[in-house]
């Protein structure tokens, strides 16, 4: 069984992690067993026919004692594995690789110390991994069950995963609270990789964000905007959701309120670039102010200059 076998653990705490859910799971199943064999006996044994008087008994101080100190005993087993298993996750060793979490309505970015960011987790085999969390918004929940590592992601606290992955290939990452509309686009892979690999990829800092091939700029404009989320909210194709569709928006005339008042104005550069850094500045009438949150210090000038070629095309 593959939760046994501990040469191929993803991460360092596979073994802890499933000891104690083995344990509370074995545990638990000796009850069922135990409790339904004890109630089939009692059923037949003392059923009507068999037993037409019924039995009074007043109390056993013995019967009492068992049935007090098995349990604690057993509750404490599961404790300690629990305990055991969890501990560790507290403490990130000093000399982790440190990577910051981004997450908000609805995707995760992870960006690295030397300005990398990217939509998936690039992680180094066999080094430690310290994943600083940080929510711009709700309560959100990074996990990752290969690894056995699941932290909520709480706005104004500082909170952490660390792990060490120990299998070279890709897994799942997604979040475990919901948190609106969109939760489930909060799904993205990590991709564990031997250090050399992880090396090359990580120097490479020509792409802030990173994308795949890039065959034109607008194609590229599209790319950030699919790794950095803007389609949890926003369409292409005209249909209202979270946001205004992109659909015929540059150059239309859009009704906004600036500071409580109504004003027209024509989508160009300058709107679009406040839109993304100032999201509140104009609001689109009809849609609700700050469910946008500024992108600023996450997407450069160059980048905003990509997405609006983009979204010049979507006529
Ligand atoms: C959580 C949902 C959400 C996400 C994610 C989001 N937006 Fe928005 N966006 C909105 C809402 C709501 C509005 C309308 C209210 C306003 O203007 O602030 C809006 C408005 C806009 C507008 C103005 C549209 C118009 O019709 O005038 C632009 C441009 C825009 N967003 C671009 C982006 C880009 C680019 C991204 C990704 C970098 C993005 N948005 C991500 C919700 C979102
Ligand atoms: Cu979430």
């Amino acid at each position: 069984m593959y939760i046994l076998s501990s040469a191929t653990n993803a991460s360092n705490f596979v073994t802890g992690v499933d000891k104690a859910f083995l344990i509370i799971v074995g545990i638990s199943f000796l009850f069922l067993i135990g409790l339904t064999l004890t109630m089939l006996y009692f059923v037949f044994k003392y059923n009507h026919k068999k037993n037409p008087q019924a039995t009074q008994i007043k109390g056993s101080t013995k019967l009492e004692i068992i049935w007090t100190v098995i349990p604690v005993i057993l509750v404490l087993v599961m404790f300690y594995y629990g305990w055991a298993g969890w501990a560790p996750m507290r403490t990130a060793p000093e000399d982790s690789f440190n990577i910051q979490v981004n997450s908000r309505m609805w995707n995760f970015t992870f960006q690295y110390e030397n300005g990398k960011i990217s939509d998936t987790l690039f992680v180094p085999l066999n080094k430690p991994v310290k994943l600083n969390l940080v929510s711009l918004d709700v309560i959100h929940s990074l996990y990752i069950p290969s690894f056995r590592v699941k932290e909520d992601v709480v706005p104004g606290r500082e909170k952490f995963a660390w792990f060490v992955p120990q299998r070279e290939g890709t897994f799942e990452l997604f979040c475990a609270e919901y948190c609106g509309l969109n939760h489930s686009y909060m799904y993205n892979w990590v991709k564990v990789l031997p250090e050399q690999k992880f090396n090359e990829w990580y120097v490479d800092t020509t792409k802030r964000v990173d994308v795949a091939a890039v065959d034109s700029p607008t194609a590229n404009g599209q790319r950030i905007m699919k790794n950095i989320g803007c389609f949890a909210c926003h369409s292409v194709d005209g249909t209202k959701l979270v946001g205004p569709s992109f659909k015929g928006l540059y150059g239309h005339t859009a009704t906004v309120i600036t500071g409580g008042n109504e004003r027209q104005l024509t989508v160009d550069d300058e709107y679009i670039k406040r839109s993304i850094y100032d999201p509140n500045a104009d609001v689109v009438k009809g849609f609700n102010k700050g469910l946008m949150l500024p992108y600023k210090g996450q997407l450069s000038d160059d980048d905003v200059a990509q997405i609006i070629e983009y979204l010049k095309t979507l006529k």
